[in-house]
């Protein structure tokens, strides 16, 4: 069995860590170069991160956040946020990205999935799916959250898969940043619909929930607020999945 990866993710807006509740409320949580130092040194198998800022021009502040990551990583880095096209994901890549992570605009315009696939390989590839639970089903939201899109989240799960998607980023968007737990159906529902891997995000509220994650069959967890406020370390969590059995890399 594959270790379980635990992926901390920075959201960055203008340069600096955000972090908010339902995408809203966004607070400041430090500097990117630092924390990434800080959760590689603790154990972090992966880092994620997302630029959520709004206008186009601080797209160029992300890259050069991109690049002051990596130059302290040595773990792999995915990157998202703003990605419209194979040239946007090329930029992130020659600034040190080892995935993008793609939303929004696959909602879009599907076919950028099989693009960046075809271009970069599936394994480069992951699709960033923010979930809003309507109606007795997840609807997938765009725009930071600020759109229902009108797509299902698990057919548009399996439907990424089909055009080349290497991985899901599966966010809660109920959930985020809320510390109630992730959203334990959504994650079952993708996870038994789709055979790549599915990264549960948003909620996380300390290691029992990754490790249930973990049972409803995500391939890795993803979290920001209980990290970033330090309630808990990565090698506490890693311990505390370590014991309940689960394939960790320690
Ligand atoms: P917590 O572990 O609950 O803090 O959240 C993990 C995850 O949901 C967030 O790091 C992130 O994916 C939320 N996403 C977005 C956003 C946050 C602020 C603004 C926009 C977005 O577009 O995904």
């Amino acid at each position: 069995m594959l270790s379980r990866r635990i992926i901390p993710c920075l959201d960055v807006r203008d340069g600096r860590v955000v972090k908010g509740v339902n995408f809203a409320g966004l607070r400041d949580a430090g500097d990117p170069a630092e924390l990434a130092a800080r959760y590689e040194s603790e154990g972090a198998d992966e880092l994620a991160l997302l630029d959520v800022s709004a206008t186009t021009d601080n797209r160029a502040t992300a890259l050069d956040c991109v690049r002051a990551v990596r130059r302290t990583l040595g773990i792999p880095l995915t990157v998202g946020g703003g990605v419209r096209s194979v040239d946007d994901a090329l930029r992130l890549l020659d600034a040190g990205a080892d995935k993008i992570a793609v939303n929004s605009a696959a909602v879009s315009r599907p076919e950028l999935i099989a693009e960046c696939a075809a271009r970069f390989g599936a394994q480069c590839v992951v699709v960033a799916i923010d979930a809003r639970h309507m109606e007795g089903a997840w609807r997938v939201m765009v725009r930071s959250g600020s759109n229902a899109s009108g797509r299902d989240a698990v057919q548009w799960a399996v439907h990424s898969q089909s055009l080349g998607a290497g991985e899901i980023l599966l966010t809660s968007w109920d959930r985020d940043g809320t510390r109630s737990g992730y959203d334990l159906d959504l994650i079952r529902s993708v996870a038994s619909a789709v055979s790549i891997p599915v990264i549960a995000s948003g909620g996380a509220a300390g290691p029992e929930d990754l490790l249930r994650a973990v049972q409803c069959g995500a391939e890795a967890v993803l979290a920001a607020s209980i990290f970033h406020d330090r309630q808990f370390q990565i090698s506490e969590v890693k311990e505390f999945l370590r014991q309940h059995q689960v394939e960790v890399r320690l």
